[in-house]
């Protein structure tokens, strides 16, 4: 590995579920929806403080696509308070597809430090200020053919190698009854530095072989009707001291 790769510090988010409506009756269903958005202002405070210099949100930071335009407002303005990179995964409930969220609304449009993954077979996001690269796959269809890792291009030792992806994680190859596997096989053969994965919502270690690969989990989490706030994952990569991950509370 070449030394010359600068320390890098990211915050990992996942499944933050932006107004959601599954929520018990209206008053409480408004009284959760604000508990999110509150939470998503302290992901930015998070970011802002810990001198993150790179925030991965790794799909459903929207709970469905009928969101209003008023909220995606709330999230262009919590965003526009970041000057750090930050990319978004569509996940299963925010997929991208036609007249869906990310097709309506560009969160990127006047954002130039926000990046949306957008390309079905996946694409690479270059930051040579950083010495590091983001690669994502962006879904269409949440469905057992999807492969949220399929295509993830081979690496280099010049950049720190980071990857997103959604979807549901399997010990061993099988034929998958759930929608968009990610096989710990497949983790492993990347030999990218950090997989910051989304979808399943309790904070999960998955690291395989030498790569480093989290779930996040769930910003808020509905236990019996009763919001839990959860945390992020801040992840520090160097040369020296390889990759930390660590959850920081919000
Ligand atoms: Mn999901």
């Amino acid at each position: 590995m070449s030394s010359s790769r600068r320390p890098l510090r990211v915050l990992h988010t996942a499944d933050v579920h932006l107004e959601s409506d599954g929520y018990g009756d209206a008053r409480q269903q408004a009284a959760h929806q604000a508990r999110v958005r509150r939470v998503l202002s302290r992901i930015v405070d998070r970011a802002l403080s810990d001198r993150a210099d790179l925030v991965l949100i790794a799909g459903d930071l929207f709970d469905h696509n009928r969101v209003s335009d008023e909220a995606i407002d709330f999230v262009r303005a919590e965003l526009a308070r970041l000057r750090q990179p930050v990319v978004i995964l569509p996940g299963n409930h925010d997929a991208l597809y036609t007249n869906a969220i990310h097709d309506r609304h560009d969160l990127a449009a006047g954002l130039s430090h926000v990046r949306v993954i957008r390309r079905l077979n996946g694409e690479v996001v270059d930051f040579p200020e950083l010495d590091a690269v983001v690669w994502g796959r962006a879904m269409e269809e949440h469905e057992p053919g999807f492969q949220p890792l399929a295509h993830i291009p081979g690496r280099d030792d010049r950049r720190w190698h980071l990857a997103m992806a959604h979807g549901f994680f399997y010990e061993a190859r099988q034929r998958p009854d759930r929608s968009s596997p990610i096989f710990a096989d497949e983790i492993r053969d990347t030999g990218w530095d950090y997989l910051a994965l989304g979808h399943q919502h309790v904070q999960t270690d998955v690291s395989q072989g030498g790569v480093v690969a989290c779930y996040a989990g769930a910003p808020v989490t509905d236990w019996g009707g009763r919001d839990q706030v959860g945390a992020v994952l801040r992840v520090d990569l160097s040369v020296e001291d390889g990759i930390r991950v660590a959850p920081r509370p919000l």
